[in-house]
């Protein structure tokens, strides 16, 4: 790190990833500046700006607007996930030998100029990516691997290089593997990433208010499989399949895998996770349903595989990990309706895996009410009305696209989540099921997609009954 003394450092916004920034530029006896274009950026009664200029005495913190003089003068740029250099319009400022990275690009650097790197599994994709990030995790707690999460999970990965730093007080001592979720957004600014193996899980319309055009958005994916050794990719999805054709590649998909690659094969009830030609698992045996989830829990043996981990120790505990909250939960409730909550689904994508997956559970004489609606970051609602056809699903939409979807997939349009649960309430009888799996971020009427989900799953249970 001796190359970053006497450099001008330009940390770009106070969150999760500022802050952290922050702490590891601070322990390394750095002088820096934090810039958040927010009046306030630090949440309410978390984190202050005395608090700031006390814990790093040697930074400069600007809040309110972008400092063009700072950005100009900077020699580096760590820019937090979440800014969009271009249409913020700091990117101009930005002069021609100024370095722009992210934290986690820092952290791979740090990580590679040290005598014993820590190992990494870098997992990203449009949907599942928090999922198989954290059954990895569980396994590799089970396996005895010291082994940590981090990234867009929301575990920033700076912090794990310092333990003692850490807020959190999870991270005692250091790992030897770091279990990485990254987002397109992280990923464009990456470049020094050494894993031993990378999956591009799937790829589905997401983020194009950012990314703008699809092949945009995949090739930013993409990114993450020329700084590994081994690409996992998933054979039923064409864009998850890395360009060099040289690199060594270990698939998996929902068809019967060739030798040395995972898939599913059997008939349909009887259906069984697969390596090669060995049966590893009925599907019937593993708590997470539908065929999306049974390709995420093929991307985890992939991947442990990959490190080098025991097929046969895995897949004895994959049942041990239940899921995540806000995926496809089911609520539990005093009547005879299945309520589930997918606050969690904020794109197309993942809505489609929810109704596809969900309604073979569902009795066929029952009915799918679904709740959509939300922030839809430009996407295209119009590969949900083959799903909602198929399944007979009535459509219940809110939030700021509320309207949109409505007009393209039927259904009533309501002002509030209130609203949403009362009407499903009324239309739901017995046997029925009703999903929340909105197809757009909550961010337009919540905090965020937990927000969403709690208050939810507080408005079932006052009309259901149950915890
Ligand atoms: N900010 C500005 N001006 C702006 C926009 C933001 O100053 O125009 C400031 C905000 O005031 C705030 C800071 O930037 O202080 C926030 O930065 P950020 O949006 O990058 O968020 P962080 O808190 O640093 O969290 C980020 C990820 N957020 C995003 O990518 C949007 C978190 O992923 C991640 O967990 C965290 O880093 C740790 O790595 C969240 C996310 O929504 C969960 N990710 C997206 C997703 O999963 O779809 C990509
Ligand atoms: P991410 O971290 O990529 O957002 P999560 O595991 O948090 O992924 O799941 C987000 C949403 O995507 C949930 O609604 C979940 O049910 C759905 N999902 C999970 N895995 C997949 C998959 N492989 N394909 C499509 N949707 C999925």
């Amino acid at each position: 790190l001796s190359t970053l003394k006497d450099k001008r450092i330009v940390v770009l916004g106070a969150g999760l990833t500022g802050l952290s920034c922050a702490r590891y530029l601070h322990a390394q006896g750095l002088s820096f500046t934090v810039n958040d274009s927010r009046e306030k950026p630090f949440a309410a009664g978390q984190y202050s700006e005395s608090n700031f200029q006390q814990d790093f005495s040697h930074a400069k913190l600007v809040t309110g607007c972008w400092c063009q003089e700072s950005i100009a003068l900077a020699d580096l740029i760590i820019a937090s996930p979440g800014i969009d250099l271009h249409s913020s319009g700091i990117h101009s400022w930005i002069n021609d030998s100024c370095q722009v990275i992210g934290d986690v690009e820092l952290f791979c650097q740090v990580n590679n100029a040290r005598v014993n790197p820590m190992a990494i599994l870098a997992v990203t994709g449009s949907n599942g990516k928090s999922t198989v990030v954290s059954m990895l995790a569980y396994l590799a707690k089970v396996l005895g691997e010291n082994a940590q999460l981090g990234g867009n999970i929301g575990q920033p990965v700076l912090d794990l290089l310092m333990p003692e730093q850490a807020t959190d007080m999870v991270h005692s001592s250091q790992p030897d593997l770091v279990i990485l979720e990254l987002s397109s957004f992280q990923l464009e600014t990456m470049n020094s990433m050494k894993a031993i193996a990378a999956s591009v899980l799937n790829l589905s319309d997401d983020h194009l208010d950012r990314h703008k055009t699809m092949a945009n958005y995949q090739a930013i994916k993409q990114r993450i499989y020329p700084q590994a050794k081994i690409a996992v990719i998933n054979r039923d999805d064409q864009a998850t399949v890395t360009l060099d054709s040289s690199q060594q590649m270990i698939s998996f998909g929902s068809d019967k895998p060739t030798v040395g690659n995972f898939g599913v094969a059997g008939e349909a009830g009887e259906q069984a996770l697969r390596f090669g030609e060995q049966m590893l698992i009925p599907l019937d045996k593993l708590p997470l349903a539908g065929m999306h989830n049974a390709l995420n829990y093929l991307a985890v043996l992939a991947l442990g595989y990959s490190a080098g981990w025991s097929l046969s120790a895995m897949v004895e505990n994959l049942k041990g990990f239940s899921g995540l909250a806000h995926r496809c939960q089911l609520i539990e409730t005093n009547d005879d309706i299945a309520w589930i909550n997918d606050s969690k689904a904020t794109n197309v994508g993942a809505t489609l895996a929810a109704i596809n997956g969900l309604s073979q559970t569902k009795a066929a004489d029952s009915q799918l009410i679904l709740i959509l609606g939300g922030e839809g970051k430009g996407a295209d609602f119009s590969p949900l009305s083959k799903a909602i056809n198929e399944s007979g699903a009535q459509v219940i939409a809110l939030g700021k696209d509320g309207s949109q979807i409505v007009e393209l997939l039927g259904g009533t349009l309501v002002e509030s989540l209130d609203d949403a649960v009362a009407k499903a309430h009324e239309l739901a009888t017995a046997g029925d099921m009703v999903l929340l799996s909105p197809a757009c971020a909550s961010i337009d009427m919540f905090k965020n997609y937990m927000e969403r989900g709690d208050k939810y799953i507080a408005l079932v249970h006052a009309v259901a009954g149950g915890a």
